[in-house]
């Protein structure tokens, strides 16, 4: 599109959380193309300005799109009978232990089609954008083979080619030992290392690298030497760590720079301090804690106090957190956590695009992506102190509009 074709859109007396804090006047904010050009407070807009532009209305809270930075969208199969099961005293690694599980649903990813994952996935994906996701993180590891896992990356890839939403994959191959492994971990670490992340950084099919550094997966060590062949490739890394008990995967993945530590539940203070020293991002999932009924709290007031960013997700995934509602998980982060309101939300726009590695993702300041929610509420708060779907208003991805009520 040409200079002058670009469609400008205004917004006129809209609060406006901007990523990091609710500002504190009512605001005029203008789009042009895919970018925000300007936000001044509504007593210094100048009328003149309106010309030429489409009025998009008045009031309610305008934040940045909402970024999902740590999602399993794509896989096959239910989990219901493993709830059922939980509910009746099984715990989650006991279910893993004998074989359900993660297990579970690599059996019906690995049966499903690259069409089939597609079609699954899609509706999951639907239910975030219209609940104000324009940014989503998908992993794999419920293929733990290498075609398995490239074909779980391609539909993840496939998925923000026919949706309006950014896509960010990242690689998960260590996240469960497939059965043809068995009593050869190290093998299958291996295959990780020296055939999975090589082929899924040569397709480019990969942001990132992540893996699960627990008992019932893999250690300390072995995650490591993931992440040595993922710098190896270039690629980014992350962890799920701490999120059953302490083995200090945090700790290391940060000496490793990690983009972000995940669950986090049972993190020390030396995991603290080593995620300060390095930037990371503390990726906070209110869905699993609540779904496992988990006890143990994340150290929210420990990490606050050290300056650690704090991101939130949903950690969408069909054993830990069925649960598909970003803005719910606003909502759990305070209640069950504590966060605020603010530092909620930002957890979900501006720490979860640092998370992802997206420096300036997740913000509303002059020259950003407009990427955008305009909701029917009065203050950003209400969005995590109500669970309400049908407030999204208009939703604008890359400057178009998605979404209108
Ligand atoms: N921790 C989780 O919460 C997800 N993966 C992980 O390592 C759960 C994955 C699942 O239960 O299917
Ligand atoms: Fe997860």
């Amino acid at each position: 599109m040409s200079e002058t074709t670009k469609t400008r859109r205004l917004w006129r007396d809209i609060h406006v959380f901007d990523g990091l804090r609710t500002l504190p006047e009512p605001m005029a904010v203008i789009s042009e193309g895919a970018r925000i050009v300007s936000l001044v407070p509504m007593r210094e807009f100048d009328e003149a300005t309106v010309e030429g532009c489409h009025d998009m209305g008045r009031g309610g809270v305008m934040t940045p799109g909402l970024v999902d930075c740590h999602t399993h969208l794509v896989f096959g199969g239910s989990r219901a009978d493993e709830f059922e099961a939980r509910l009746e005293g099984a715990s989650y690694e006991e279910i893993a232990r004998r074989g359900g599980g993660i297990l579970s649903t690599v059996t019906a990813t690995r049966e499903a089609s690259k069409e089939q994952l597609l079609e699954l996935a899609r509706p999951r994906l639907e239910a975030l954008i219209a609940d104000g996701v324009t940014t989503v993180e998908i992993k794999s590891g419920y293929g733990l083979t290498v075609e398995d896992e490239l074909k779980m990356l391609r539909v993840a890839r496939r998925l923000g080619e026919v949706l309006p939403v950014r896509v960010v994959t990242t690689l998960l191959g260590a996240h469960a030992l497939p059965p043809e492994f068995k009593d050869d971990s190290d093998g299958y670490i291996d295959l990780v290392c020296r055939e999975m992340i090589p082929a899924a950084a040569k397709e480019g099919l990969a942001d990132a690298v992540d893996v699960f550094c627990e008992k019932i997966a893999f250690s300390v060590a072995q995650c490591e030497r993931v992440f040595e062949a993922a710098e190896a490739h270039g690629l980014p890394i992350k962890a799920h760590a701490e999120q059953l008990s302490n083995l200090g995967g945090t700790a290391m993945a940060a000496r490793h720079g990690a983009l972000s530590a995940d669950h986090i539940e049972y993190l020390d203070d030396a995991g603290i301090q080593a995620m300060r020293q390095a930037g990371s991002v503390a990726v906070i999932l209110p869905g699993a804690f609540h779904t496992l009924r988990e006890t143990q709290q994340p150290p929210i007031a420990a990490l606050r106090e050290a300056g650690v960013p704090m991101a939130v997700a949903t950690d969408a995934n069909p054993g830990s957190s069925p649960l598909f509602m970003p803005t719910l998980m606003l909502n759990l982060a305070c209640t069950l956590f504590r966060l605020t309101p603010q530092e909620a939300l930002a957890g979900m726009t501006a720490h979860g695009a640092t998370a992802l590695g997206l420096k300036g993702g997740g913000r509303i300041q002059e020259g950003a992506t407009a990427d955008l929610c305009i909701w029917d509420i009065d203050t950003p708060a209400a969005l995590a102190y109500a669970v309400q779907p049908g407030r999204l208003r208009q939703r604008l991805f890359q400057g178009e509009l998605t979404h209108a009520v």
